[in-house]
């Protein structure tokens, strides 16, 4: 079963991952032995009892005992036990283990976000512990998203104003990659994070490290790490060429044309609001997809921001 597992699914890094292919197997190999079994018997009656002459009569046969209790009660048993093993399987997902360790994830068009304990925030980057139950609280700030992590073997939706939660247990460290799975809108596709599973020490390193080494870049090396880090690539380049949203070259000090024909110069606080409250002031030609910033970036990270942009010229 494992070599199956290998040949045709990712690979398992979960806890759960192996009792999950095992019924995905169960369902499969049921689901091929009884096409090829009734494709064998449906060719094999049609030749049998094909019309041999012209007063060929076809018997009143009115039912058959045994052939109909049987072909009701064996898919019912095959159904029983995929019912039983899936339920089984489902509540091990739905009970998460006391010690879990907790993530908070926000879900926008088209990035998501991870809240940590400390107060880090990291986009489309997911740390964890090897060997921790790590639990997922999640919500959506715009549409509906699902959160899918193959190797896991673990997939919840995410909506709008409602949390969902998912839990996992990784059992071996490096990266797998994390999916939206519930069409989004036109950057769906780009919608992709990595989890990165530590060793236990590692990530507790990782965790008291994360942001501490920003408060040691110069602003504009900031500002260019903050732009790759919280995926604003995904809709905007910087070599003038146009994405989901406009290039940052030449946009500092330039002037912007709005979609209600308002002409503004682009200056801190112009760039500022656009990293807070996007929909406020919409680029002429542009549509208001742009997820807000609140909550993610902090002033000091928002002045490195501009700092960046004001080097692209
Ligand atoms: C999902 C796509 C998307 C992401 C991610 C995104 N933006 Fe935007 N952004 C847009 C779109 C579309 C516009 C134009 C429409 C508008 O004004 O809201 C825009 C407008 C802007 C503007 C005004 C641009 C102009 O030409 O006047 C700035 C500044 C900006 N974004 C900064 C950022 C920064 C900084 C990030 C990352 C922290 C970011 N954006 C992430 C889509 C995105
Ligand atoms: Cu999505």
């Amino acid at each position: 079963m494992n070599r199956l597992s290998e040949f045709m699914l990712p690979p398992q890094k979960s806890t759960v991952a192996e009792g999950t292919d095992a019924l995905f197997h169960f369902i499969t190999t049921t689901s091929i032995i009884l096409l090829i079994g009734i494709t064998i018997a449906i060719i094999y009656f049609s030749w049998k009892y094909r019309r041999r002459s012209e007063n060929d009569v076809t018997p009143v046969i009115t039912h058959n005992s045994a052939l109909e209790i049987s072909w009701s009660v064996i898919p019912l048993i095959l159904v029983m036990i995929v019912f039983g093993w899936g339920l089984r399987g489902y509540v091990n997902l739905t009970t998460v283990p006391d010690d879990a360790y907790e993530v908070r994830v926000v879900g926008k068009s088209w990035l998501w976000e991870f809240h940590y304990e400390n107060g880090y925030v990291s986009v489309n980057e997911l740390h964890v512990p090897v060997n921790r139950p790590v639990r997922l609280v999640m919500s959506s700030d715009d549409v509906l998203h699902s959160f899918y992590i193959p190797d896991f073997r673990v997939k919840m939706d995410v909506l709008p104003n409602r949390y969902t939660s998912l839990w996992f247990e990784a059992t071996e460290t490096g990266e797998s990659v994390i999916f939206c799975t519930e069409y989004c809108g036109t950057a769906h596709s780009n919608m992709l994070a990595t989890a990165y599973v530590h060793e236990q020490e590692d990530f507790e390193t990782w965790l008291l490290t994360a942001g501490a080494a920003d408060l040691d870049m110069d602003p504009i090396e900031l500002g260019a790490e903050l732009v790759s880090r919280n995926a604003c690539q995904t809709c905007h380049s910087s070599d003038g060429s146009r994405l989901q949203g406009p290039t940052f070259l030449g946009l500092f000090g330039s002037e912007r044309v709005m979609d209600n024909g308002e002409r503004i110069i682009a200056d801190e606080n112009y760039i500022r609001e656009s990293i807070l409250d996007p929909n406020v002031k919409i680029v002429e030609g542009y549509l208001p997809v742009m997820p807000s910033y609140t909550g993610t970036l902090n002033d000091r990270q928002i002045d490195a921001i501009i700092a960046y942009l004001r080097t692209l010229q």
